[in-house]
Protein backbone atom coordinates (compact mmCIF):
# COMPACT_ATOMS: atom_id res chain seq x y z
CA UNK A 1 0.00 0.00 0.00
CA UNK A 2 2.04 3.06 -0.84
CA UNK A 3 1.61 5.93 1.56
CA UNK A 4 0.11 8.15 -0.05
CA UNK A 5 -2.82 6.26 0.88
CA UNK A 6 -2.54 5.89 4.33
CA UNK A 7 -3.49 9.12 5.92
CA UNK A 8 -7.23 7.92 5.89
CA UNK A 9 -6.58 4.97 7.85
CA UNK A 10 -7.78 4.20 11.00
CA UNK A 11 -5.10 2.55 12.60
CA UNK A 12 -6.91 1.39 15.67
CA UNK A 13 -8.77 -0.47 13.67
CA UNK A 14 -6.74 -1.53 10.88
CA UNK A 15 -4.74 -3.31 13.98
CA UNK A 16 -8.22 -4.93 15.20
CA UNK A 17 -8.30 -6.82 11.94
CA UNK A 18 -5.10 -7.51 11.38
CA UNK A 19 -4.19 -11.55 10.88
CA UNK A 20 -1.17 -11.02 13.59
CA UNK A 21 0.37 -8.37 15.72
CA UNK A 22 3.84 -7.34 15.81
CA UNK A 23 6.24 -9.87 17.08
CA UNK A 24 8.45 -7.10 19.29
CA UNK A 25 7.28 -3.95 19.58
CA UNK A 26 10.75 -1.72 21.18
CA UNK A 27 12.73 -2.26 17.94
CA UNK A 28 11.49 -1.90 14.22
CA UNK A 29 11.86 -4.96 12.16
CA UNK A 30 11.44 -6.02 8.81
CA UNK A 31 12.60 -8.44 5.99
CA UNK A 32 11.85 -11.44 8.22
CA UNK A 33 14.03 -14.40 7.59
CA UNK A 34 12.74 -17.27 9.77
CA UNK A 35 14.61 -20.99 10.37
CA UNK A 36 13.62 -23.36 13.02
CA UNK A 37 17.33 -23.89 14.43
CA UNK A 38 18.16 -26.56 17.48
CA UNK A 39 13.95 -26.86 18.07
CA UNK A 40 13.40 -22.90 18.38
CA UNK A 41 12.20 -20.47 15.39
CA UNK A 42 15.15 -17.78 14.92
CA UNK A 43 13.96 -14.61 12.88
CA UNK A 44 16.92 -12.81 10.81
CA UNK A 45 15.32 -8.97 10.63
CA UNK A 46 16.81 -5.83 9.19
CA UNK A 47 16.82 -3.17 11.92
CA UNK A 48 14.43 -0.39 10.50
CA UNK A 49 15.79 3.01 12.08
CA UNK A 50 14.93 6.40 11.16
CA UNK A 51 17.84 8.08 10.16
CA UNK A 52 16.47 11.15 9.06
CA UNK A 53 17.32 10.34 5.00
CA UNK A 54 14.79 11.49 2.86
CA UNK A 55 11.99 9.35 1.39
CA UNK A 56 12.72 8.14 -2.29
CA UNK A 57 12.36 5.59 -5.26
CA UNK A 58 16.55 4.70 -4.65
CA UNK A 59 14.98 3.11 -0.99
CA UNK A 60 17.74 5.77 0.31
CA UNK A 61 15.39 5.98 3.74
CA UNK A 62 15.93 2.71 4.63
CA UNK A 63 19.69 3.63 6.06
CA UNK A 64 20.12 0.74 8.60
CA UNK A 65 23.01 -0.19 10.25
CA UNK A 66 23.49 -3.36 12.09
CA UNK A 67 21.41 -6.76 12.59
CA UNK A 68 19.72 -8.12 16.15
CA UNK A 69 18.37 -11.21 15.90
CA UNK A 70 14.96 -12.47 17.32
CA UNK A 71 13.99 -15.82 18.69
CA UNK A 72 10.86 -17.80 20.10
CA UNK A 73 10.96 -20.96 21.94
CA UNK A 74 8.05 -22.03 20.63
CA UNK A 75 5.03 -20.76 18.38
CA UNK A 76 3.07 -18.82 21.15
CA UNK A 77 6.12 -17.98 23.46
CA UNK A 78 7.59 -14.30 23.44
CA UNK A 79 10.03 -12.87 21.42
CA UNK A 80 13.54 -12.40 22.91
CA UNK A 81 15.60 -9.70 21.09
CA UNK A 82 19.33 -11.01 21.35
CA UNK A 83 20.51 -7.48 20.63
CA UNK A 84 23.52 -6.39 18.20
CA UNK A 85 24.67 -9.46 15.80
CA UNK A 86 26.34 -7.71 13.50
CA UNK A 87 27.15 -3.19 12.71
CA UNK A 88 28.01 -2.30 9.99
CA UNK A 89 31.19 -0.59 11.43
CA UNK A 90 32.81 -3.65 11.83
CA UNK A 91 32.21 -5.06 7.64
CA UNK A 92 35.06 -3.56 6.71
CA UNK A 93 33.72 -3.49 3.10
CA UNK A 94 30.39 -2.35 3.47
CA UNK A 95 29.48 1.52 4.12
CA UNK A 96 25.97 1.49 4.77
CA UNK A 97 22.33 0.57 4.09
CA UNK A 98 21.98 -2.94 5.72
CA UNK A 99 19.25 -4.41 3.84
CA UNK A 100 17.06 -7.66 4.12
CA UNK A 101 19.16 -10.46 5.51
CA UNK A 102 19.56 -14.57 5.73
CA UNK A 103 20.90 -16.93 7.63
CA UNK A 104 21.97 -20.97 7.84
CA UNK A 105 22.95 -23.63 9.59
CA UNK A 106 26.27 -26.22 8.42
CA UNK A 107 28.09 -28.26 10.64
CA UNK A 108 27.51 -26.29 13.71
CA UNK A 109 28.34 -22.83 11.99
CA UNK A 110 26.36 -20.03 11.52
CA UNK A 111 25.88 -17.85 8.60
CA UNK A 112 24.73 -14.35 8.18
CA UNK A 113 24.20 -13.51 4.42
CA UNK A 114 23.07 -9.67 4.41
CA UNK A 115 23.23 -6.98 1.55
CA UNK A 116 25.28 -3.83 1.67
CA UNK A 117 25.80 -0.76 -0.35
CA UNK A 118 29.96 -1.12 -0.73
CA UNK A 119 32.09 2.49 -0.67
CA UNK A 120 31.72 2.94 -4.35
CA UNK A 121 27.74 2.64 -4.07
CA UNK A 122 27.41 -0.74 -5.34
CA UNK A 123 25.50 -3.08 -3.44
CA UNK A 124 27.05 -6.90 -2.90
CA UNK A 125 26.16 -9.21 -0.78
CA UNK A 126 28.49 -10.45 2.39
CA UNK A 127 28.85 -13.00 5.00
CA UNK A 128 29.70 -13.36 8.62
CA UNK A 129 30.34 -16.23 10.76
CA UNK A 130 28.78 -17.50 13.99
CA UNK A 131 28.80 -20.00 16.84
CA UNK A 132 25.41 -19.43 17.80
CA UNK A 133 22.43 -18.81 15.81
CA UNK A 134 21.81 -15.63 18.00
CA UNK A 135 25.82 -14.06 16.95
CA UNK A 136 27.49 -12.65 17.00
CA UNK A 137 29.15 -13.03 13.20
CA UNK A 138 31.90 -12.23 12.38
CA UNK A 139 31.91 -10.58 9.18
CA UNK A 140 34.14 -12.05 6.05
CA UNK A 141 36.82 -9.02 4.75
CA UNK A 142 35.32 -8.74 1.54
CA UNK A 143 31.89 -9.07 0.09
CA UNK A 144 31.13 -12.65 -1.25
CA UNK A 145 33.02 -12.55 -5.52
CA UNK A 146 30.70 -12.38 -7.87
CA UNK A 147 27.70 -10.98 -5.72
CA UNK A 148 25.48 -7.87 -6.59
CA UNK A 149 22.33 -6.41 -5.68
CA UNK A 150 20.21 -7.65 -2.51
CA UNK A 151 17.93 -9.10 -1.07
CA UNK A 152 20.02 -13.22 -0.41
CA UNK A 153 18.20 -15.88 0.79
CA UNK A 154 20.07 -19.27 1.01
CA UNK A 155 18.26 -22.26 1.28
CA UNK A 156 19.45 -26.14 1.89
CA UNK A 157 18.22 -29.04 -0.01
CA UNK A 158 17.78 -32.24 0.56
CA UNK A 159 20.70 -33.63 -0.27
CA UNK A 160 22.56 -30.76 1.87
CA UNK A 161 23.22 -28.50 -1.25
CA UNK A 162 23.15 -24.75 -0.23
CA UNK A 163 21.96 -22.48 -2.84
CA UNK A 164 21.54 -18.33 -2.52
CA UNK A 165 18.50 -16.48 -4.23
CA UNK A 166 19.18 -13.06 -4.58
CA UNK A 167 18.01 -10.10 -6.55
CA UNK A 168 16.13 -6.51 -6.47
CA UNK A 169 14.96 -3.75 -8.91
CA UNK A 170 15.11 -0.07 -8.24
CA UNK A 171 17.18 1.24 -5.41
CA UNK A 172 18.28 -2.56 -5.01
CA UNK A 173 20.16 -1.92 -8.65
CA UNK A 174 19.58 -4.66 -10.05
CA UNK A 175 18.63 -3.41 -13.76
CA UNK A 176 22.01 -1.89 -13.77
CA UNK A 177 23.60 -5.53 -14.04
CA UNK A 178 21.60 -6.33 -17.42
CA UNK A 179 24.86 -6.72 -19.15
CA UNK A 180 27.15 -8.30 -16.44
CA UNK A 181 28.58 -5.25 -15.34
CA UNK A 182 27.65 -2.64 -13.22
CA UNK A 183 26.06 0.09 -15.42
CA UNK A 184 26.63 3.53 -13.13
CA UNK A 185 24.46 5.89 -15.86
CA UNK A 186 21.60 8.33 -14.27
CA UNK A 187 22.52 7.31 -10.88
CA UNK A 188 19.35 9.25 -9.51
CA UNK A 189 16.93 7.29 -11.38
CA UNK A 190 15.90 3.69 -10.23
CA UNK A 191 13.80 2.92 -13.09
CA UNK A 192 16.31 3.34 -16.13
CA UNK A 193 17.67 -0.11 -17.50
CA UNK A 194 14.16 -1.68 -16.82
CA UNK A 195 13.14 -3.77 -20.04
CA UNK A 196 10.32 -2.11 -22.04
CA UNK A 197 6.64 -4.00 -20.53
CA UNK A 198 6.80 -5.57 -24.13
CA UNK A 199 9.97 -7.18 -22.94
CA UNK A 200 10.82 -10.52 -20.79
CA UNK A 201 10.95 -8.91 -17.00
CA UNK A 202 14.41 -8.66 -14.92
CA UNK A 203 15.21 -12.63 -13.42
CA UNK A 204 16.29 -13.36 -9.86
CA UNK A 205 19.63 -14.69 -9.74
CA UNK A 206 20.75 -18.20 -7.86
CA UNK A 207 24.13 -19.54 -7.56
CA UNK A 208 24.93 -22.91 -5.33
CA UNK A 209 27.25 -22.20 -2.46
CA UNK A 210 30.69 -23.54 -2.10
CA UNK A 211 31.17 -26.17 0.75
CA UNK A 212 32.58 -23.59 3.34
CA UNK A 213 29.57 -21.22 2.88
CA UNK A 214 31.50 -18.65 2.11
CA UNK A 215 31.64 -18.09 -1.71
CA UNK A 216 29.52 -18.84 -4.99
CA UNK A 217 30.86 -22.45 -6.01
CA UNK A 218 29.38 -20.79 -9.88
CA UNK A 219 28.49 -17.84 -11.82
CA UNK A 220 24.75 -16.62 -10.79
CA UNK A 221 22.43 -17.65 -12.98
CA UNK A 222 19.00 -16.44 -13.80
CA UNK A 223 15.87 -17.99 -12.70
CA UNK A 224 12.89 -18.03 -15.19
CA UNK A 225 9.69 -17.04 -14.17
CA UNK A 226 7.14 -18.58 -16.66
CA UNK A 227 3.39 -17.69 -17.03
CA UNK A 228 0.92 -20.40 -18.11
CA UNK A 229 1.46 -20.87 -21.41
CA UNK A 230 5.64 -21.41 -20.46
CA UNK A 231 6.85 -17.73 -21.43
CA UNK A 232 9.01 -15.34 -19.47
CA UNK A 233 6.48 -12.92 -17.60
CA UNK A 234 6.55 -9.70 -19.39
CA UNK A 235 8.76 -6.81 -17.18
CA UNK A 236 4.86 -4.77 -17.67
CA UNK A 237 3.15 -7.52 -15.74
CA UNK A 238 3.20 -5.94 -12.81
CA UNK A 239 1.50 -7.84 -10.38
CA UNK A 240 2.89 -10.94 -11.26
CA UNK A 241 6.79 -10.05 -11.93
CA UNK A 242 9.52 -10.26 -10.27
CA UNK A 243 10.68 -6.86 -7.84
CA UNK A 244 12.77 -8.46 -4.41
CA UNK A 245 12.58 -10.67 -1.91
CA UNK A 246 13.35 -14.10 -2.88
CA UNK A 247 12.67 -17.01 -0.88
CA UNK A 248 13.17 -20.57 -1.63
CA UNK A 249 11.13 -23.01 0.03
CA UNK A 250 10.12 -26.93 -0.79
CA UNK A 251 6.82 -28.10 0.08
CA UNK A 252 5.76 -32.25 -1.51
CA UNK A 253 8.74 -32.22 -3.33
CA UNK A 254 8.27 -29.18 -5.37
CA UNK A 255 10.24 -26.09 -5.25
CA UNK A 256 8.35 -23.10 -4.14
CA UNK A 257 10.09 -19.70 -5.05
CA UNK A 258 8.39 -16.53 -3.65
CA UNK A 259 8.96 -12.91 -4.25
CA UNK A 260 7.56 -9.42 -3.76
CA UNK A 261 6.52 -7.70 -6.60
CA UNK A 262 7.24 -4.18 -5.54
CA UNK A 263 5.66 -1.67 -6.09
CA UNK A 264 2.14 -3.73 -7.04
CA UNK A 265 2.81 -4.91 -3.02
CA UNK A 266 1.98 -8.84 -3.21
CA UNK A 267 3.99 -11.52 -2.35
CA UNK A 268 3.80 -14.53 -4.85
CA UNK A 269 5.07 -17.83 -5.35
CA UNK A 270 6.24 -19.86 -8.80
CA UNK A 271 6.70 -23.63 -8.52
CA UNK A 272 9.51 -25.78 -9.69
CA UNK A 273 11.25 -28.65 -10.03
CA UNK A 274 14.69 -28.51 -9.10
CA UNK A 275 16.73 -25.37 -7.60
CA UNK A 276 16.89 -23.84 -10.60
CA UNK A 277 14.03 -23.83 -12.72
CA UNK A 278 12.32 -22.65 -14.78
CA UNK A 279 9.43 -21.59 -12.19
CA UNK A 280 5.68 -21.46 -13.34
CA UNK A 281 4.24 -18.53 -11.87
CA UNK A 282 1.08 -20.15 -9.96
CA UNK A 283 -0.23 -17.20 -7.38
CA UNK A 284 -0.36 -14.89 -4.36
CA UNK A 285 0.18 -15.63 -0.93
CA UNK A 286 0.18 -12.10 0.82
CA UNK A 287 -2.21 -9.72 -0.44
CA UNK A 288 -0.49 -5.84 0.19
CA UNK A 289 0.38 -4.77 3.55
CA UNK A 290 0.56 -0.96 5.40
CA UNK A 291 4.26 0.12 3.75
CA UNK A 292 5.38 0.25 0.42
CA UNK A 293 7.48 -2.56 0.89
CA UNK A 294 6.23 -6.50 1.69
CA UNK A 295 9.05 -8.72 2.17
CA UNK A 296 8.90 -12.44 3.54
CA UNK A 297 9.76 -15.83 4.51
CA UNK A 298 8.21 -19.53 4.94
CA UNK A 299 9.16 -21.88 7.48
CA UNK A 300 8.08 -24.92 8.92
CA UNK A 301 7.88 -24.97 12.45
CA UNK A 302 5.80 -28.27 13.87
CA UNK A 303 4.29 -29.62 11.02
CA UNK A 304 2.83 -26.23 10.18
CA UNK A 305 3.79 -23.90 7.78
CA UNK A 306 4.16 -20.20 8.71
CA UNK A 307 4.80 -16.76 6.65
CA UNK A 308 6.93 -14.22 8.48
CA UNK A 309 6.44 -11.10 6.64
CA UNK A 310 6.44 -7.05 7.60
CA UNK A 311 4.05 -3.72 7.75
CA UNK A 312 4.50 -0.24 8.77
CA UNK A 313 1.19 -0.57 11.04
CA UNK A 314 2.99 0.22 14.73
CA UNK A 315 4.43 3.20 12.89
CA UNK A 316 1.23 3.94 11.24
CA UNK A 317 2.10 3.56 7.94
CA UNK A 318 6.07 5.18 7.70
CA UNK A 319 7.13 3.36 4.87
CA UNK A 320 10.51 2.51 7.07
CA UNK A 321 9.58 2.23 10.22
CA UNK A 322 8.13 -1.58 9.89
CA UNK A 323 7.10 -4.59 12.39
CA UNK A 324 7.74 -7.76 12.06
CA UNK A 325 4.84 -10.28 12.07
CA UNK A 326 3.60 -13.81 11.09
CA UNK A 327 0.70 -15.97 9.89
CA UNK A 328 -0.12 -19.70 9.54
CA UNK A 329 -0.53 -20.18 5.72
CA UNK A 330 -2.21 -23.40 4.10
CA UNK A 331 -1.76 -25.63 1.39
CA UNK A 332 -4.77 -26.73 -0.41
CA UNK A 333 -4.38 -31.03 -1.29
CA UNK A 334 -3.18 -29.37 -4.61
CA UNK A 335 -0.33 -27.66 -3.60
CA UNK A 336 -1.66 -24.24 -3.96
CA UNK A 337 -1.37 -21.93 -1.37
CA UNK A 338 -4.36 -19.69 0.01
CA UNK A 339 -3.89 -15.92 -0.27
CA UNK A 340 -3.68 -14.41 2.88
CA UNK A 341 -5.66 -11.11 3.44
CA UNK A 342 -3.22 -9.71 5.73
CA UNK A 343 -6.40 -7.17 7.68
CA UNK A 344 -8.55 -9.83 7.85
CA UNK A 345 -11.51 -10.28 4.62
O1 LIG B 1 14.56 -3.28 3.87
C1 LIG B 1 15.16 -2.70 2.74
C2 LIG B 1 14.55 -3.28 1.49
O2 LIG B 1 13.16 -3.05 1.49
C3 LIG B 1 14.69 -4.77 1.36
O3 LIG B 1 15.96 -5.19 0.99
C4 LIG B 1 13.62 -5.02 0.37
O4 LIG B 1 13.27 -6.36 0.21
C5 LIG B 1 12.49 -4.19 0.93
O5 LIG B 1 11.81 -4.85 1.97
Amino acid sequence: MPEDSIEHIDFDELNKKAISQPLVKHIYTADPSAHFFNGKIYIYPSHDLDAGEAFDDLGSHFAMEDYHVISMDGLNSEAVDHGVALHVKDVAWAEKQMWAPDAAHKDGKYYLYFPAKAYDGIFRIGVAVGDSPEGPFVPRPEAIKGSFSIDPAVFEDEDGAYYMYFGGLWGGQLQRWRTGAFNAEQPESPTAFIPNDDEPALLPFVAKMTDDMLEFEEAPKELQILDEDGKLLLSGDNDRRFFEAAWMHKYQGKYYFSYSTGDTHYICYAIGDNPYGPFTYTGRILNPVVGWTSHHSICEVESKWYLFYHDSSLSKGVTHLRSVKMAEIVYRPDGIIETLNPYGD
